[in-house]
């Protein structure tokens, strides 16, 4: 199967239904239009869209409107790169830690966690996965991305409008801070922080007063690439999680055009597949040059290297 014959559609799929995010309000907005159209139109749907099986492991469809299209065209736009992986190493992860946000640091993993009542914070060591420190958000909250800078970390809450901010060390909370958008991603370029909402909108955040200092829209060829999850700044790139799908887009932070998809499928076995949720959560140690990947309610934890595909 090629790209160009992936079905277009994939949102409804009954499969990927009943394996839908928790967190994404257009899941329930599609199940709640299934419902009303009555059961006769959906299983019509599924009857145009029995395509919907499940593609290929080497090429698992990414969210709808951000499909990339490898086609080579006439645009004088540059083509982005395609790579898939080399395990390097795999570590034991909490498969009941809804992950939302990674980060590594000093030897160890700071991880964002969701769910009503089962958010939280956490310091987790790599080699064991055991949960060295942990802080429980309140029921109301459901935790999302999660940046360390400067000794502080800023944790991100869904549809609360709220963010954390804690002592790195202590896990003390020293102060919120409020904003607009749903909260979904979260990193930093070594000035600002950087989040997303789920849109193809990235935003750079002041770190001391929170304000938005600007704002970037991230594109493929010109083409808005929204679902844009968890966040990690890696080299001067911005390593994003496209929501619901095992792709990560490489970001120019300058342009917001993205000059690379990284295919991540295949990571655990059909088997683990089945009691885990979607590919999210990305940490880079640039001491060690090291890029770990896991996913919400993911048994493992992944060391791994790019490989430029073919
Ligand atoms: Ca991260």
């Amino acid at each position: 199967m090629t790209y160009a014959n992936i079905p277009r559609a994939p949102h409804l799929c009954l499969s990927n239904l009943l394996a839908e995010d928790a967190d994404n309000p257009n899941s329930r907005l599609l199940i709640m239009t299934m419902t009303i159209r009555g059961w006769l139109v959906g299983f019509g749907i599924l009857a145009l869209t029995t395509g919907c099986a499940a593609p290929p492991a080497h090429v698992r469809t990414p969210a709808v409107s951000s499909l990339p299209d490898p086609t080579p065209t006439s645009s004088s736009r540059p083509m982005p790169r395609y790579y898939t992986y080399r395990v390097i190493n795999v570590y034991p992860h909490d498969p009941s830690a809804f992950t939302q946000g990674l980060v590594f640091d000093a030897g160890q993993l700071y991880e964002s966690t969701g769910l009503w009542g089962r958010s939280s914070l956490r310091r987790v060591a790599l080699e064991t996965g055991v949960v060295l420190q942990r802080r429980d958000l309140t029921a109301e909250y459901f935790g999302e991305g999660l940046a360390l800078f400067r000794g502080q970390l800023f944790q991100l809450t869904w549809q609360n409008g709220i963010g954390f901010i804690y002592d790195a060390d202590t896990f003390e909370l020293l102060r919120i801070w409020r904003y607009e958008t749903e909260g979904w991603g979260l990193t930093h370029d070594g000035a600002q922080l950087i989040m997303s909402d789920g849109s193809a909108t990235l935003r750079f955040l002041d770190p001391d007063t929170l304000s938005v200092q600007r704002t970037l829209q991230v594109t493929d060829r010109g083409r808005p690439v929204d679902m844009l999850n968890e966040l990690e700044y890696v080299n001067g790139e911005i390593f994003a999680n496209v929501w619901q799908t095992d792709w990560i887009v490489r970001i120019d932070p300058s342009t917001g055009m993205v000059t690379g998809w990284v295919d991540l499928s295949g990571l655990l076995t059909p088997e683990e597949r089945l009691a885990a949720d979607v590919l999210n959560g990305i940490a880079y140690d640039p001491a060690t040059q090291r890029l770990f990947v896991t996913g919400k309610l993911w048994p493992k934890l992944f060391e791994i290297a790019l490989v430029p595909r073919s």
